[in-house]
């Protein structure tokens, strides 16, 4: 337990010692005790109800090691340049590592108190192909659990094993919510789930499909790995140690599909939003805001800053990005009742500006292969297909491929690059050097990322070529600067 907590702390107002479980959560990382807890706080806080979380990690960190001797409780900051406020929420009631085995997670998964799993387990956890969305078959852990469905590993296999032990003891519905950032979220995770459902017993899938429901969310707060100095500042601050502090921004906005499978936590009370199509939501978030974080992150690192609020203090970093989003990415979305698009964008660009949030460029880069699709890639599909031009979206993709080549052998490894793809472009690097067109085809060869008609777009092929020689050169920031003055973009006639 905590200690004595300060007055400046805020502390949960409800009974904690009556909270039940009553929901599961995958990956609980500074994202998850950021967003999706502190709603689940406010709820409990505004309507008392059996919905306490019991929060599962697949892959590190071991949560049960910074939040068990905590009794689940843990501080949360939000900050805004040099105002801080802190709480502490206390919706997590119990943890689960099942980093090493799994059987204590799908004890918790196939309870009948356990109604709803939320989940945020990064793009990849879902083991799927960003290109399409399919499960990856050969992805070494689904080749794992299709052997052992027994003993799961991967997020896909520890939920349908925990599916099927429901469906054999008591057979209660159950609402699986994935609150990652690719496009049609629960569609997705629906998918992979189905797919080793199929392999497995028709029976079972035929179960799932009645008593399962797979809503899409779209989930927004900006909360960057914790560091030491945030640990610290709790120390000082407040006078006690806490082991899973987290830091977000005041920002927070989550937008729920309205589709679930018996009881389901009434979120849309503390400012939810519940919806019967999510897509356009997603569309926005992960084009302009998420997509604006990408393109700081890799253009960043090239210009020598650290963090997505420094890019933020470069000129020509904001011009390009602006540009960027009011030019190219703004026509590609879809209109929402009460949202106007430019003051969206002005709004991500602010909160993109927060000097107290300290997040990584290289955090933000790290699994770009997992994120460009959905940040870029996607639209920039869309425009081709209408003959609009892509000019500035094609540089990010460029800049990520670029950021992935600098840390290949050949290229001096500029530093170290965390991303699925990291080693097959590395080796695409090693073996081709400097020459921008071989990289190019190479790397735009990768169907899992880029689908074919994307890849065999001249006009886009072109401008990733030009990119690619940009970022591979000593100075990026003359191209960048020539591509921020283009007067008028070219249309292109060929898509
Ligand atoms: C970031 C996101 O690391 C990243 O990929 O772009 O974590 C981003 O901060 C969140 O999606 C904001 O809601």
């Amino acid at each position: 337990m905590l200690p004595e907590l300060p007055t400046t702390v805020a502390r949960p107002r409800y009974d904690r010692a009556a909270l039940k479980p009553g929901m599961a959560h995958l990956g609980v990382g500074a994202f998850h005790r950021s967003h999706q807890a502190e709603f689940t706080d406010d709820l409990l806080t505004a309507s008392f109800d059996r919905w306490g979380v019991v929060g599962i990690n697949v892959r590190p960190p071991a949560i049960e090691a910074a939040l068990g001797p905590q009794d689940g409780l843990y501080t949360r900051l939000m900050r805004e340049d040099d105002k801080v406020e802190a709480r502490v929420i206390g919706s997590i009631v119990s943890v689960v590592d099942s980093r090493a085995d799994s059987r204590a997670a799908l004890e918790v998964l196939a309870s009948p108190d356990i109604d709803v799993v939320t989940m945020t387990v990064t793009e990849k956890g879902y083991c799927h192909r960003p290109a399409t969305g399919e499960l990856i078959l050969d992805h070494p852990d689904i080749v794992h659990d299709l052997a052992k469905p027994e003993a799961p590993g991967s997020v896909p296999g520890i939920l349908v094993q925990a599916l099927e032990m429901r469906r054999r003891s008591h057979g209660r519905p159950l609402t699986l919510m994935s609150c990652d950032n690719i496009p049609a979220n629960g569609a997705i995770l629906n998918s992979v789930v189905g797919a080793l459902a199929e392999r497995r017993d028709p029976a079972l899938v035929r179960w799932i499909e009645a008593n399962a429901a797979f809503p899409s969310s779209m989930v927004d707060r900006i909360a960057p790995a914790v560091r030491q100095a945030d640990y610290d500042f709790v120390a000082e601050a407040f006078g006690y140690r806490d082991q899973a502090v987290v830091v977000g921004e005041p920002f927070r906005q989550w937008v729920i599909e309205n589709r679930v499978a018996g009881r389901f936590p009434a979120w849309d009370r503390v400012g939810a939003t519940l919806v019967d199509d999510v897509e356009a939501f997603e569309h926005l978030k992960m084009r302009v805001l998420n997509g604006a974080q990408t393109t700081l992150a890799y253009l960043g690192v090239f210009a020598g800053h650290e963090h997505t609020c420094d890019d933020m203090t470069d000129p020509l970093l904001v011009r390009f990005v602006r540009r960027m989003l009011f030019e190219e990415t703004l026509p590609t979305l879809a209109p929402i009742l009460g949202v106007d698009p430019a003051t969206y964008v002005e709004q991500s660009l602010a909160r993109l500006r927060n000097t107290a949030i300290r997040h990584r460029n290289h955090q933000i880069a790290t699994d770009g292969s997992q994120k460009i699709v959905q940040r870029l890639l996607n639209p920039i599909l869309e425009r081709l297909r209408r003959g609009q031009s892509v000019t500035l979206l094609s540089v990010p993709v460029a800049a990520w491929m670029a950021y992935l080549i600098r840390a290949s052998e050949r290229f001096g490894r500029a530093w170290t690059a965390d991303d699925p793809y990291a080693e097959r472009i590395a080796d695409i690097a090693d073996r081709t050097g400097n020459d921008a067109k071989a990289l190019a085809d190479a790397i735009l060869a990768i169907d899992t990322i880029f689908r074919p008609e994307l890849a065999q777009s001249p006009v886009f092929r072109e401008n990733i070529v030009c990119g690619l020689k940009a970022f591979l050169a000593s100075d990026p920031t003359e191209y960048l600067r020539s591509v921020c003055e283009m007067q008028t973009l070219q249309l292109n006639d060929t898509p």
